[in-house]
Protein backbone atom coordinates (compact mmCIF):
# COMPACT_ATOMS: atom_id res chain seq x y z
CA UNK A 1 0.00 0.00 0.00
CA UNK A 2 1.07 3.45 -0.96
CA UNK A 3 1.43 5.61 2.27
CA UNK A 4 0.31 9.47 1.62
CA UNK A 5 -0.08 12.72 3.59
CA UNK A 6 -3.33 13.62 5.40
CA UNK A 7 -3.83 17.50 5.17
CA UNK A 8 -6.92 19.09 6.58
CA UNK A 9 -8.87 15.84 5.96
CA UNK A 10 -7.73 14.22 3.13
CA UNK A 11 -4.80 11.94 1.30
CA UNK A 12 -3.08 13.83 -0.90
CA UNK A 13 0.73 13.13 -2.32
CA UNK A 14 3.73 15.47 -2.15
CA UNK A 15 3.09 18.95 -3.02
CA UNK A 16 6.41 17.95 -5.63
CA UNK A 17 5.36 14.37 -6.26
CA UNK A 18 8.16 12.63 -4.82
CA UNK A 19 8.02 9.17 -3.34
CA UNK A 20 10.24 6.78 -0.86
CA UNK A 21 10.24 3.26 -1.38
CA UNK A 22 8.82 1.42 1.43
CA UNK A 23 10.80 -1.80 1.76
CA UNK A 24 9.87 -5.27 4.34
CA UNK A 25 13.10 -5.56 5.77
CA UNK A 26 12.27 -9.01 6.54
CA UNK A 27 12.36 -10.03 2.98
CA UNK A 28 13.98 -6.79 1.11
CA UNK A 29 10.97 -6.55 -0.88
CA UNK A 30 9.15 -3.15 -1.73
CA UNK A 31 5.83 -2.96 -0.59
CA UNK A 32 4.71 0.67 -1.64
CA UNK A 33 5.67 3.92 -1.33
CA UNK A 34 5.45 7.27 0.58
CA UNK A 35 5.36 10.88 0.25
CA UNK A 36 8.84 12.78 0.00
CA UNK A 37 7.42 15.81 1.15
CA UNK A 38 9.41 18.91 2.20
CA UNK A 39 8.80 22.38 3.84
CA UNK A 40 5.80 22.85 1.53
CA UNK A 41 4.27 20.37 2.51
CA UNK A 42 4.57 21.10 6.55
CA UNK A 43 3.56 25.05 5.47
CA UNK A 44 -0.10 23.23 4.37
CA UNK A 45 -0.25 20.87 7.25
CA UNK A 46 0.21 23.84 9.77
CA UNK A 47 -2.49 26.12 7.50
CA UNK A 48 -4.92 23.60 8.31
CA UNK A 49 -4.18 22.92 11.75
CA UNK A 50 -4.54 26.46 12.47
CA UNK A 51 -7.59 26.93 10.29
CA UNK A 52 -9.25 23.57 12.74
CA UNK A 53 -7.50 25.37 16.06
CA UNK A 54 -10.41 27.38 17.20
CA UNK A 55 -13.42 25.40 17.08
CA UNK A 56 -11.16 22.27 18.31
CA UNK A 57 -9.83 24.10 21.33
CA UNK A 58 -13.71 25.18 21.89
CA UNK A 59 -14.89 21.81 22.96
CA UNK A 60 -15.03 20.87 25.96
CA UNK A 61 -12.83 18.21 27.48
CA UNK A 62 -15.84 15.06 27.81
CA UNK A 63 -16.56 16.31 23.84
CA UNK A 64 -12.72 16.25 22.53
CA UNK A 65 -12.04 12.78 24.47
CA UNK A 66 -15.14 11.18 22.93
CA UNK A 67 -13.60 11.75 19.64
CA UNK A 68 -10.32 9.87 21.60
CA UNK A 69 -12.86 6.89 22.02
CA UNK A 70 -14.31 7.01 18.32
CA UNK A 71 -10.67 7.00 17.28
CA UNK A 72 -10.19 4.09 19.51
CA UNK A 73 -13.28 2.07 18.38
CA UNK A 74 -11.85 2.55 15.04
CA UNK A 75 -8.66 1.12 15.41
CA UNK A 76 -9.45 -1.69 17.45
CA UNK A 77 -12.32 -2.86 14.54
CA UNK A 78 -8.71 -3.05 12.53
CA UNK A 79 -6.49 -4.22 14.94
CA UNK A 80 -5.54 -7.55 12.68
CA UNK A 81 -4.79 -4.98 9.75
CA UNK A 82 -2.65 -3.04 11.91
CA UNK A 83 -0.38 -5.65 13.92
CA UNK A 84 0.08 -6.91 10.15
CA UNK A 85 1.07 -3.82 8.83
CA UNK A 86 3.17 -2.73 11.76
CA UNK A 87 4.93 -6.51 11.24
CA UNK A 88 5.55 -6.13 7.79
CA UNK A 89 7.00 -2.32 8.00
CA UNK A 90 9.10 -2.98 10.52
CA UNK A 91 10.15 -7.10 10.43
CA UNK A 92 9.05 -7.62 13.73
CA UNK A 93 7.23 -10.72 14.62
CA UNK A 94 3.23 -10.70 14.15
CA UNK A 95 2.65 -11.88 17.50
CA UNK A 96 4.48 -9.18 18.94
CA UNK A 97 2.83 -6.62 16.78
CA UNK A 98 -0.84 -7.90 18.05
CA UNK A 99 0.23 -7.73 21.66
CA UNK A 100 1.98 -5.07 22.24
CA UNK A 101 1.71 -2.47 18.89
CA UNK A 102 -1.68 -2.95 18.11
CA UNK A 103 -2.99 -3.25 21.77
CA UNK A 104 -1.30 -0.28 23.25
CA UNK A 105 -2.21 1.94 20.21
CA UNK A 106 -6.12 1.44 20.95
CA UNK A 107 -5.27 1.47 24.76
CA UNK A 108 -3.43 4.68 24.62
CA UNK A 109 -6.46 6.33 22.73
CA UNK A 110 -8.90 4.62 25.47
CA UNK A 111 -6.57 5.91 28.91
CA UNK A 112 -6.56 9.67 28.04
CA UNK A 113 -9.74 9.53 26.75
CA UNK A 114 -10.94 8.24 30.91
CA UNK A 115 -8.25 9.88 31.95
CA UNK A 116 -9.71 13.38 31.01
CA UNK A 117 -12.44 12.31 32.98
CA UNK A 118 -10.89 12.23 36.57
CA UNK A 119 -9.33 15.60 35.73
CA UNK A 120 -10.88 18.18 38.20
CA UNK A 121 -9.89 21.60 37.85
CA UNK A 122 -7.14 22.78 40.47
CA UNK A 123 -8.35 25.42 42.48
CA UNK A 124 -6.20 27.37 45.26
CA UNK A 125 -7.85 29.18 48.01
CA UNK A 126 -6.32 32.51 50.07
CA UNK A 127 -8.00 33.76 52.53
CA UNK A 128 -9.36 37.11 50.73
CA UNK A 129 -8.73 35.46 47.26
CA UNK A 130 -9.50 32.28 44.85
CA UNK A 131 -6.91 31.10 42.22
CA UNK A 132 -8.52 28.86 39.11
CA UNK A 133 -5.73 26.68 37.09
CA UNK A 134 -7.37 26.85 33.55
CA UNK A 135 -5.35 24.04 31.56
CA UNK A 136 -5.54 26.30 28.36
CA UNK A 137 -4.23 24.58 24.80
CA UNK A 138 -0.69 25.04 23.36
CA UNK A 139 -2.64 25.71 19.60
CA UNK A 140 -1.07 23.59 17.06
CA UNK A 141 1.68 20.85 17.96
CA UNK A 142 4.71 19.07 16.51
CA UNK A 143 5.25 15.02 16.58
CA UNK A 144 8.05 13.45 15.25
CA UNK A 145 8.17 9.57 15.94
CA UNK A 146 10.48 6.67 15.26
CA UNK A 147 10.35 3.03 13.60
CA UNK A 148 10.54 0.60 16.64
CA UNK A 149 6.93 0.96 17.53
CA UNK A 150 5.54 3.07 15.48
CA UNK A 151 1.59 3.77 16.00
CA UNK A 152 2.58 2.63 19.94
CA UNK A 153 4.73 5.91 20.05
CA UNK A 154 2.61 8.22 17.80
CA UNK A 155 -0.51 7.40 19.53
CA UNK A 156 0.82 7.80 22.97
CA UNK A 157 1.92 11.59 22.13
CA UNK A 158 -1.56 12.10 19.21
CA UNK A 159 -4.01 10.97 22.44
CA UNK A 160 -3.12 13.59 25.12
CA UNK A 161 -2.18 15.94 22.15
CA UNK A 162 -5.78 16.44 20.80
CA UNK A 163 -7.34 15.75 24.11
CA UNK A 164 -5.60 19.37 25.28
CA UNK A 165 -7.07 20.78 22.15
CA UNK A 166 -4.51 21.03 19.90
CA UNK A 167 -4.57 19.96 16.25
CA UNK A 168 -1.30 17.92 15.56
CA UNK A 169 1.29 18.54 12.46
CA UNK A 170 3.14 14.69 13.00
CA UNK A 171 5.77 13.05 11.35
CA UNK A 172 6.34 9.17 11.21
CA UNK A 173 9.69 7.71 10.64
CA UNK A 174 10.38 7.70 7.07
CA UNK A 175 10.92 3.38 7.43
CA UNK A 176 7.22 3.00 9.07
CA UNK A 177 4.75 4.88 7.35
CA UNK A 178 1.58 2.72 6.78
CA UNK A 179 0.35 2.42 10.78
CA UNK A 180 0.31 6.44 10.73
CA UNK A 181 -1.66 6.23 7.44
CA UNK A 182 -3.91 3.03 8.92
CA UNK A 183 -4.85 5.95 11.77
CA UNK A 184 -5.45 8.54 9.39
CA UNK A 185 -7.47 6.53 7.65
CA UNK A 186 -9.33 5.81 10.69
CA UNK A 187 -9.27 9.54 11.25
CA UNK A 188 -11.14 9.87 8.33
CA UNK A 189 -13.86 6.91 8.76
CA UNK A 190 -14.79 8.35 11.79
CA UNK A 191 -15.29 12.07 10.69
CA UNK A 192 -12.42 13.35 13.15
CA UNK A 193 -12.81 17.12 12.37
CA UNK A 194 -10.76 18.52 9.05
CA UNK A 195 -7.23 19.91 10.27
CA UNK A 196 -7.27 18.62 13.62
CA UNK A 197 -4.95 15.55 12.94
CA UNK A 198 -2.32 16.11 9.93
CA UNK A 199 0.80 13.27 9.23
CA UNK A 200 3.47 14.71 6.63
CA UNK A 201 5.37 11.44 5.84
CA UNK A 202 9.27 12.33 4.64
CA UNK A 203 12.77 12.46 6.01
CA UNK A 204 13.51 14.06 8.92
CA UNK A 205 16.24 16.80 8.12
CA UNK A 206 13.39 17.76 5.04
CA UNK A 207 9.88 17.14 6.52
CA UNK A 208 11.25 16.83 10.81
CA UNK A 209 13.49 19.55 10.22
CA UNK A 210 10.81 22.02 8.85
CA UNK A 211 8.20 21.00 11.34
CA UNK A 212 10.78 22.05 13.95
CA UNK A 213 11.48 25.46 12.64
CA UNK A 214 8.04 26.51 11.91
CA UNK A 215 7.15 29.65 13.59
CA UNK A 216 3.10 28.50 14.08
CA UNK A 217 4.30 25.34 15.87
CA UNK A 218 4.87 25.72 19.19
CA UNK A 219 5.37 22.63 20.90
CA UNK A 220 7.69 19.52 20.26
CA UNK A 221 7.03 15.56 21.33
CA UNK A 222 10.55 14.23 19.83
CA UNK A 223 11.04 9.81 20.30
CA UNK A 224 14.25 9.19 18.77
CA UNK A 225 17.83 8.77 19.49
CA UNK A 226 20.02 11.17 21.58
CA UNK A 227 22.03 12.92 18.26
CA UNK A 228 19.07 13.53 16.79
CA UNK A 229 17.37 14.76 19.88
CA UNK A 230 20.34 17.33 20.38
CA UNK A 231 19.39 18.55 16.91
CA UNK A 232 15.86 18.65 18.42
CA UNK A 233 16.70 20.96 20.95
CA UNK A 234 19.05 23.27 19.04
CA UNK A 235 16.72 23.83 16.60
CA UNK A 236 13.71 24.24 18.86
CA UNK A 237 14.87 25.43 22.39
CA UNK A 238 15.98 29.34 20.75
CA UNK A 239 12.30 29.72 19.47
CA UNK A 240 11.17 28.94 23.07
CA UNK A 241 9.08 26.11 22.18
CA UNK A 242 7.67 23.66 24.50
CA UNK A 243 10.44 20.32 24.44
CA UNK A 244 9.53 16.76 25.17
CA UNK A 245 12.55 14.49 24.11
CA UNK A 246 12.53 10.80 24.87
CA UNK A 247 15.47 9.48 23.74
CA UNK A 248 18.12 6.43 23.79
CA UNK A 249 18.83 4.15 26.67
CA UNK A 250 21.23 1.72 27.51
CA UNK A 251 19.40 0.00 30.22
CA UNK A 252 20.60 -2.30 33.06
CA UNK A 253 19.01 -5.39 34.35
CA UNK A 254 20.23 -5.96 37.82
CA UNK A 255 20.07 -9.93 38.89
CA UNK A 256 20.93 -9.73 42.91
CA UNK A 257 21.94 -13.04 44.92
CA UNK A 258 18.67 -13.71 46.31
CA UNK A 259 16.65 -13.42 43.01
CA UNK A 260 14.00 -16.27 41.82
CA UNK A 261 16.38 -17.36 38.66
CA UNK A 262 13.64 -19.20 36.84
CA UNK A 263 11.77 -15.44 37.08
CA UNK A 264 15.11 -13.37 36.16
CA UNK A 265 15.76 -15.61 33.90
CA UNK A 266 12.25 -15.03 31.90
CA UNK A 267 12.52 -10.99 32.53
CA UNK A 268 16.10 -11.12 31.14
CA UNK A 269 15.17 -12.35 28.17
CA UNK A 270 12.32 -10.53 27.47
CA UNK A 271 14.26 -7.23 28.50
CA UNK A 272 17.17 -8.43 26.35
CA UNK A 273 15.61 -9.25 23.02
CA UNK A 274 11.74 -7.98 23.23
CA UNK A 275 11.45 -6.36 19.46
CA UNK A 276 14.99 -7.69 18.39
CA UNK A 277 16.07 -5.11 21.63
CA UNK A 278 15.29 -2.44 18.92
CA UNK A 279 12.73 -0.77 22.50
CA UNK A 280 14.81 2.15 24.04
CA UNK A 281 13.91 0.25 27.18
CA UNK A 282 15.62 -3.03 26.40
CA UNK A 283 17.82 -4.35 29.11
CA UNK A 284 21.04 -4.65 26.72
CA UNK A 285 23.97 -4.69 30.31
CA UNK A 286 22.94 -7.86 32.22
CA UNK A 287 24.71 -7.11 35.82
CA UNK A 288 24.86 -10.89 37.63
CA UNK A 289 25.71 -11.14 41.34
CA UNK A 290 29.14 -13.09 41.32
CA UNK A 291 27.45 -15.83 43.35
CA UNK A 292 25.06 -16.79 40.85
CA UNK A 293 26.55 -15.81 37.63
CA UNK A 294 27.85 -18.89 36.26
CA UNK A 295 24.49 -21.05 37.27
CA UNK A 296 22.42 -17.97 35.74
CA UNK A 297 24.39 -17.74 32.33
CA UNK A 298 24.59 -20.97 31.46
CA UNK A 299 20.80 -21.21 31.81
CA UNK A 300 20.13 -17.76 29.95
CA UNK A 301 22.95 -19.26 27.08
CA UNK A 302 21.11 -22.25 26.60
CA UNK A 303 17.75 -20.19 26.53
CA UNK A 304 19.01 -17.92 23.81
CA UNK A 305 20.23 -20.66 21.64
CA UNK A 306 16.73 -21.80 21.77
CA UNK A 307 14.95 -18.23 20.29
CA UNK A 308 12.82 -18.53 17.19
CA UNK A 309 14.94 -16.15 14.75
CA UNK A 310 11.95 -16.39 11.42
CA UNK A 311 9.91 -15.24 9.24
CA UNK A 312 7.76 -12.50 11.16
CA UNK A 313 4.24 -13.99 9.70
CA UNK A 314 5.35 -17.35 11.54
CA UNK A 315 3.46 -17.01 15.07
CA UNK A 316 6.39 -19.63 16.42
CA UNK A 317 8.95 -16.82 15.63
CA UNK A 318 10.29 -14.58 18.70
CA UNK A 319 12.97 -12.78 16.71
CA UNK A 320 12.06 -11.27 13.62
CA UNK A 321 14.14 -8.63 10.88
CA UNK A 322 15.59 -5.65 12.26
CA UNK A 323 14.28 -2.69 10.70
CA UNK A 324 16.94 -2.52 7.74
CA UNK A 325 20.17 -3.65 6.48
CA UNK A 326 21.94 -0.72 7.26
CA UNK A 327 20.90 -0.95 11.22
CA UNK A 328 21.77 -4.89 10.71
CA UNK A 329 24.63 -3.75 9.70
CA UNK A 330 25.23 -1.28 12.64
CA UNK A 331 24.60 -3.44 14.84
CA UNK A 332 26.87 -5.71 13.59
CA UNK A 333 29.54 -3.50 13.29
CA UNK A 334 29.25 -3.36 17.38
CA UNK A 335 29.45 -7.13 17.92
CA UNK A 336 32.55 -6.96 15.61
CA UNK A 337 33.39 -3.92 18.73
CA UNK A 338 32.58 -6.08 21.23
CA UNK A 339 35.08 -8.54 20.01
CA UNK A 340 38.12 -6.34 19.42
CA UNK A 341 37.34 -4.37 22.76
CA UNK A 342 38.41 -8.39 24.25
CA UNK A 343 34.74 -9.50 24.63
CA UNK A 344 33.63 -13.21 23.97
CA UNK A 345 30.38 -14.12 22.05
CA UNK A 346 28.58 -16.96 23.59
CA UNK A 347 25.84 -17.42 21.92
CA UNK A 348 24.66 -15.45 18.30
CA UNK A 349 26.56 -13.14 16.56
CA UNK A 350 25.00 -14.49 13.28
CA UNK A 351 22.69 -14.22 10.38
CA UNK A 352 20.85 -17.75 9.90
CA UNK A 353 17.36 -18.34 10.70
CA UNK A 354 15.64 -20.79 12.44
CA UNK A 355 11.69 -22.10 12.60
CA UNK A 356 9.52 -22.74 9.17
CA UNK A 357 11.52 -20.56 6.46
CA UNK A 358 14.99 -21.09 5.38
CA UNK A 359 17.34 -18.63 5.18
CA UNK A 360 15.98 -15.22 3.17
CA UNK A 361 18.94 -13.62 2.02
CA UNK A 362 17.86 -10.14 1.88
CA UNK A 363 15.93 -10.27 5.33
CA UNK A 364 18.07 -8.04 7.94
CA UNK A 365 18.05 -10.85 10.08
CA UNK A 366 20.52 -11.11 13.14
CA UNK A 367 20.27 -14.09 16.14
CA UNK A 368 20.13 -13.03 19.65
CA UNK A 369 23.75 -12.15 20.48
CA UNK A 370 25.70 -12.64 24.50
CA UNK A 371 29.04 -10.89 25.03
CA UNK A 372 30.77 -11.74 28.15
CA UNK A 373 34.12 -10.61 29.42
CA UNK A 374 33.80 -6.70 28.25
CA UNK A 375 34.63 -4.13 30.62
CA UNK A 376 31.58 -2.26 31.75
CA UNK A 377 33.48 1.25 30.79
CA UNK A 378 34.31 -0.12 27.17
CA UNK A 379 32.53 0.77 24.13
CA UNK A 380 30.39 -1.56 23.52
CA UNK A 381 28.55 -1.45 26.88
CA UNK A 382 28.11 2.08 27.05
CA UNK A 383 27.11 3.05 23.35
CA UNK A 384 23.55 2.17 22.67
CA UNK A 385 23.27 -0.60 20.33
CA UNK A 386 19.39 -0.72 19.94
CA UNK A 387 19.52 -3.95 18.46
CA UNK A 388 19.48 -8.01 19.91
CA UNK A 389 22.83 -7.97 21.47
CA UNK A 390 23.39 -8.24 25.46
CA UNK A 391 26.63 -8.01 27.99
CA UNK A 392 27.38 -9.81 30.63
CA UNK A 393 28.46 -8.32 33.92
CA UNK A 394 29.89 -9.67 37.54
CA UNK A 395 28.79 -7.64 40.75
CA UNK A 396 30.06 -8.47 44.14
CA UNK A 397 27.54 -5.90 46.42
CA UNK A 398 24.45 -3.83 45.66
CA UNK A 399 26.99 -0.77 45.68
CA UNK A 400 28.92 -2.26 42.96
CA UNK A 401 26.09 -2.93 40.84
CA UNK A 402 25.04 0.69 41.65
CA UNK A 403 28.13 2.54 40.04
CA UNK A 404 27.74 -0.39 37.10
CA UNK A 405 24.69 0.62 36.39
CA UNK A 406 25.28 4.42 36.86
CA UNK A 407 28.22 3.97 34.37
CA UNK A 408 27.02 5.35 30.68
CA UNK A 409 25.70 8.46 30.09
CA UNK A 410 22.26 6.99 29.62
CA UNK A 411 19.67 6.86 32.19
CA UNK A 412 16.02 5.50 31.00
CA UNK A 413 14.82 2.69 31.87
CA UNK A 414 16.33 -0.78 34.05
CA UNK A 415 15.36 -3.96 36.24
CA UNK A 416 16.26 -5.36 39.65
CA UNK A 417 15.42 -9.03 40.31
CA UNK A 418 15.33 -9.99 44.11
CA UNK A 419 13.28 -11.35 46.70
CA UNK A 420 13.98 -8.81 48.63
CA UNK A 421 11.82 -5.86 47.45
CA UNK A 422 12.51 -3.58 49.86
CA UNK A 423 16.52 -4.05 49.34
CA UNK A 424 15.39 -3.61 45.45
CA UNK A 425 13.52 -0.29 46.08
CA UNK A 426 16.51 0.95 48.32
CA UNK A 427 19.08 0.03 45.41
CA UNK A 428 16.60 1.02 42.82
CA UNK A 429 16.13 4.29 44.30
CA UNK A 430 20.11 5.14 43.36
CA UNK A 431 19.95 4.62 39.92
CA UNK A 432 20.22 7.58 37.81
CA UNK A 433 16.88 6.36 35.54
CA UNK A 434 13.77 7.56 34.65
CA UNK A 435 12.22 3.71 35.61
CA UNK A 436 12.99 0.95 37.54
CA UNK A 437 10.47 -2.33 37.34
CA UNK A 438 11.37 -4.98 40.26
CA UNK A 439 11.00 -8.30 39.40
CA UNK A 440 8.96 -7.67 36.10
CA UNK A 441 9.86 -5.72 32.96
CA UNK A 442 7.55 -3.43 30.91
CA UNK A 443 5.16 -3.50 33.05
CA UNK A 444 3.48 -0.24 32.15
CA UNK A 445 0.81 1.99 34.32
CA UNK A 446 -0.08 4.59 32.01
CA UNK A 447 -0.39 7.21 34.39
CA UNK A 448 3.09 7.01 35.72
CA UNK A 449 5.83 9.03 34.34
CA UNK A 450 7.49 7.80 31.14
CA UNK A 451 10.95 9.19 30.24
CA UNK A 452 14.42 9.77 31.24
CA UNK A 453 17.40 11.62 32.44
CA UNK A 454 20.69 12.32 30.76
CA UNK A 455 21.45 11.03 27.50
CA UNK A 456 17.99 9.72 27.59
CA UNK A 457 16.03 12.85 27.13
CA UNK A 458 14.23 15.75 28.54
CA UNK A 459 10.83 15.53 30.42
CA UNK A 460 7.88 12.78 31.28
CA UNK A 461 4.95 11.64 29.51
CA UNK A 462 2.07 9.46 30.56
CA UNK A 463 -0.35 10.37 33.20
CA UNK A 464 -1.60 14.00 33.98
CA UNK A 465 2.65 14.68 32.69
CA UNK A 466 1.16 13.97 29.43
CA UNK A 467 -1.28 16.53 30.18
CA UNK A 468 1.05 18.77 31.36
CA UNK A 469 3.31 18.96 28.64
CA UNK A 470 0.50 19.43 26.24
CA UNK A 471 -1.42 22.34 28.09
CA UNK A 472 -0.55 25.90 29.30
CA UNK A 473 -1.45 26.56 32.91
CA UNK A 474 -3.44 30.06 33.39
CA UNK A 475 -4.06 30.95 36.86
CA UNK A 476 -7.06 33.45 37.70
CA UNK A 477 -6.93 34.70 40.53
CA UNK A 478 -10.24 36.13 41.80
CA UNK A 479 -9.88 38.67 44.64
CA UNK A 480 -12.85 38.04 47.80
CA UNK A 481 -14.90 41.40 47.84
O1 LIG B 1 15.60 7.59 15.60
P1 LIG B 1 15.97 8.86 14.79
P2 LIG B 1 15.16 6.21 14.97
C1 LIG B 1 15.35 5.87 20.18
C2 LIG B 1 16.19 4.64 20.25
C3 LIG B 1 17.07 4.79 19.02
C4 LIG B 1 16.24 5.58 18.08
C5 LIG B 1 15.78 4.72 16.95
O2 LIG B 1 16.90 4.60 21.45
O3 LIG B 1 18.21 5.53 19.36
O4 LIG B 1 15.12 6.09 18.79
O5 LIG B 1 14.76 5.36 16.25
C6 LIG B 1 13.29 12.11 12.58
N1 LIG B 1 15.18 16.88 12.21
N2 LIG B 1 14.10 5.63 20.84
O6 LIG B 1 16.34 5.60 14.29
O7 LIG B 1 16.86 8.63 13.64
C7 LIG B 1 13.23 10.77 11.87
O8 LIG B 1 12.80 10.92 10.53
C8 LIG B 1 13.96 16.44 12.57
C9 LIG B 1 13.94 6.16 22.19
O9 LIG B 1 13.93 6.46 14.16
O10 LIG B 1 16.37 9.83 15.81
C10 LIG B 1 12.24 10.03 12.73
O11 LIG B 1 10.92 10.37 12.38
N3 LIG B 1 13.60 15.16 12.62
C11 LIG B 1 12.51 6.13 22.61
C12 LIG B 1 12.57 10.56 14.14
O12 LIG B 1 13.28 11.78 13.94
C13 LIG B 1 14.54 14.23 12.33
C14 LIG B 1 11.76 4.91 22.25
C15 LIG B 1 13.46 9.62 14.93
O13 LIG B 1 14.56 9.32 14.11
C16 LIG B 1 15.85 14.59 11.96
C17 LIG B 1 12.02 4.52 20.89
C18 LIG B 1 16.15 15.99 11.91
N4 LIG B 1 17.37 16.43 11.56
C19 LIG B 1 13.18 4.84 20.24
N5 LIG B 1 16.56 13.44 11.71
C20 LIG B 1 12.23 6.44 24.05
N6 LIG B 1 13.16 7.00 24.82
O14 LIG B 1 11.11 6.22 24.47
C21 LIG B 1 15.71 12.42 11.93
N7 LIG B 1 14.49 12.88 12.28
Amino acid sequence: MNAMNFIGGIFVDAEHQQTIENINPATGERIGTLPRSDASDVESAVNAAKAAQKEWSALSIQERANWLDRLADGLAARKEELARRESRDTGKPLVLARRVDAQRSVDNFRFFATYAQQQEQEVFEMDDATNFVHRKAIGTVGLITPWNLPLYLLSWKVAPALLMGNTVVAKPSELTPSTANLLCEVASEVGLPDGVLNVVHGYGPEVGQAILEHPSIRAISFTGGTSTGRHVAATSAPMFKKLSLELGGKNATIVLDDADLELALDGTLRAGFTNSGQVCLCGSRILLHASIADRFLAKFVERVERMVCGAPEDESTQIGALISQEHLRKVESYIQLGIEEGGAVLAGGTREMTGQVGPTPDGAFLRPTIIDGLNHTSRTVTEEIFGPVVTIHRFDSDDEAIAMANSTQYGLAGSVWSKDAERAHALAQKIETGIVWINTWLHRDLRTPFGGVKNSGVGREGGYWSLNFFSEPLNVCIKHD
